[in-house]
């Protein structure tokens, strides 16, 4: 078999996508498999009775990361991909599943056609990539980059109280293997895009040249709970109103800036949070994202100072506690390269792009070249069941995972 004509079995891939999403399926066709919760420790026993069904060395590390090795011809570092399976509480069925599922689905391929690569190949499963229940977010591969200690990391507090570690324990993800263990030569990450861009375009793939920074704060306001009724509006301190003016300030900030700006709330809880109480504690989360650090820095200064000013005018204290911070991350030139050579021999539409969201690739890129493959998403749509990959275009992703893969592996001087 010429490997250049190797292609996934759609049927085979897309079976195993409705498996996996049937794991904590949600209504609307989607998933909510919140790390480390018991959904998330089914999601991650299916993808190993997968690895261990296609003969593949399984191994877990110590925070949870799943990997699953294919041997190679040649005793070298391995070529690697993977994404991962937990998802926010109102996910769709392809985010990150389809970069773990596609490249199980590569390995399948060359099983198929007898074919061995002279690099190992890896499927990595990264523990915690959203960052929906612990913080930050792609916390998993941020440990075995060296990014977290280890430590610290399995004493990260969930939204809901449980310690990470002892959650990992719960499910059995607490692995042996050391954190970092496999050093591989590459990684390319499958994703789909979860913006616009693509479909608007009209374009199959993209070729992932860079990743926009991150900021994630969490505040606490300090308010005066009071009567709703008697409590004359001069001599309010109220930690309700304070966390909707955040809101909007954020908003109206983004919109100002332009320059690619966004900026959200999206978590707000209130304390007593009763209708006829003036809430005395407010707790809320700020996502402010910019492919530029001086802006993303220029964006935290201002909402510093609109803080400030807020405590003063309402009489609230305001504190603010770091939940993640990662700079802009710039993918690999070479990879990003290959991925459009291979595009352009499958004939398909493709262009360079930035990734609006966060994902393991930016974390395996502080040690070793790194790239990622985007396919549209329908409406630009995802973090909602409603998320949709047309069936070719998931083919078409997966078709040009499988040549990169392939060219990297075979390729001694990656
Ligand atoms: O937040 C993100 O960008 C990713 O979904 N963790
Ligand atoms: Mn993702
Ligand atoms: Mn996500």
């Amino acid at each position: 078999m010429n490997l250049p004509d190797l292609r996934v079995d759609g049927r085979r891939l897309l079976a195993r996508i409705d498996a996996l999403a049937r794991i904590g399926a949600i209504d609307g066709g989607g998933s909510c498999r919140l790390a480390l919760t018991d959904d998330d420790g089914r999601g991650r026993d299916q993808v190993v009775a997968w690895m261990r069904e296609q003969g593949l060395v399984v191994s877990v590390d110590a925070i949870g990361n799943l990997f699953g090795v294919r041997g190679g011809t040649d005793d070298l570092p391995p070529v690697m991909t993977g994404s991962h399976i937990d998802t926010v509480r109102t996910g769709g069925r392809y985010d990150g599943i389809l970069g773990v599922l596609a490249g199980l689905e590569v390995m399948q391929v060359l099983d198929d056609a007898g074919v061995r690569t002279r690099r190992p190949l890896v499927v990595g499963v990264f523990t915690n990539e959203e960052g929906a229940r612990f913080a930050p977010d792609m916390l998993g591969s941020l440990v075995y980059v060296g990014g977290m200690p280890l430590a610290q990391a399995l004493d990260a507090r969930a939204i809901d109280g449980p310690r990470l570690g002892d959650e990992l324990q719960r499910i059995g993800y607490a692995g042996a293997a050391p954190v970092g263990a496999l050093r591989p030569a590459a990684f390319v990450e499958l994703h789909i895009e979860q913006g616009p861009v693509l479909d608007l375009d009209g374009v199959t793939i993209g070729a992932v040249e860079d990743l926009q920074g991150i900021s994630w704060q969490e505040l606490t306001i300090t308010g005066q709970s009071n009567h709703a009724g008697t409590t004359p509006m001069r001599m309010r301190h109220d930690a309700g109103y304070a966390a909707c003016a955040v809101a909007t300030f954020v908003r109206r900030m983004a919109r100002e800036m332009g320059a690619g700006q966004v900026a959200t709330v999206g978590n707000i809880q209130l304390h007593p949070n009763l209708i006829n109480v003036i809430a005395a504690r407010a707790t809320l989360t700020v996502d402010l994202r910019n492919t530029d650090e001086t802006l993303l820095k220029r964006a935290e200064a201002w909402l510093a100072e609109f803080l400030a000013t807020l405590a003063r005018d309402e009489g609230v204290e305001i504190g603010s506690r770091v939940l993640a911070r990662f700079e802009p991350v710039v993918f690999d030139a070479a990879v990003v390269r290959r991925i459009e050579t291979v595009a352009g021999r499958l004939d398909l539409r493709h262009r360079r792009m930035t990734s609006g969201a966060g994902h393991d690739a930016q974390m395996l890129a502080r040690i070793c070249p790194a790239a990622m493959i985007f396919v549209p998403s329908v409406k630009g749509i995802s973090h909602n069941p409603a998320e949709h990959t047309q069936p070719d275009d998931l083919c078409a992703g997966a078709n040009v995972l499988l040549q990169t893969l392939v060219e990297l592996a075979n390729d001694k001087e990656v």
